[in-house]
């Protein structure tokens, strides 16, 4: 997935915008989002609290945006700005990859309720192709 020096941008402009607008309750919302329109998810976090709010996904919700974070901090060396990550779970979680698409959506629908009018067409389709690039890394060393 090879992002343009446009993407970047728009990429960096939403990101910015997230930040200053409701990143603490996207740390919450993204997982919570995740486990119930995609209730296949949670067969992977079966260790954790999974109420609504639980400080467990409150926690691991804050780990997921800070990483997204680093990959737009390093949006140029994705690959490497993650790749302890992407060792992770290829190694030991296994996450099947299917399930990076399905966060991919839910975030996109935060981005998309929290600041509709940030969501231009174009907006969208640099954020989708951010998405796929943090998974694609991801999921690039399970064999
Ligand atoms: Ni993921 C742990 C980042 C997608 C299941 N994941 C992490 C951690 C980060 C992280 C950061 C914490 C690592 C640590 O503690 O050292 N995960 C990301 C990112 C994406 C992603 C950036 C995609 C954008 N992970 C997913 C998906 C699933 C998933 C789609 C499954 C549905 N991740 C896990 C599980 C853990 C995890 C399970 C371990 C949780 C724990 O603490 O036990």
């Amino acid at each position: 997935m090879v992002l343009s020096a446009n993407d970047k941008t728009n990429v960096k402009g939403i990101f910015a915008k997230i930040g200053g607008h409701f990143h603490i309750q996207n740390e919450l919302l993204l997982p919570c989002l995740m486990f119930a329109t995609y209730p296949q998810t949670k067969t992977y976090f079966p260790h954790f609290d999974l109420s609504h709010g639980s400080a467990q996904i409150k926690g691991h919700g804050k780990k997921v945006a800070a990483a997204l974070v680093e990959a737009v901090n390093h949006i140029d060396d994705i690959a490497g700005a993650l790749s302890k990550l992407s060792d992770l779970h290829a190694q030991k979680l296994r996450v099947d990859p299917v399930n990076f698409k399905l966060l991919g959506q839910c975030f996109l629908v935060v981005v998309a309720t929290r600041i509709p009018a940030a969501l231009t067409p174009e907006v969208h389709a640099s954020l989708d192709k951010f998405l796929c690039a943090v998974g694609t890394v991801l999921t690039a060393k399970y064999r």
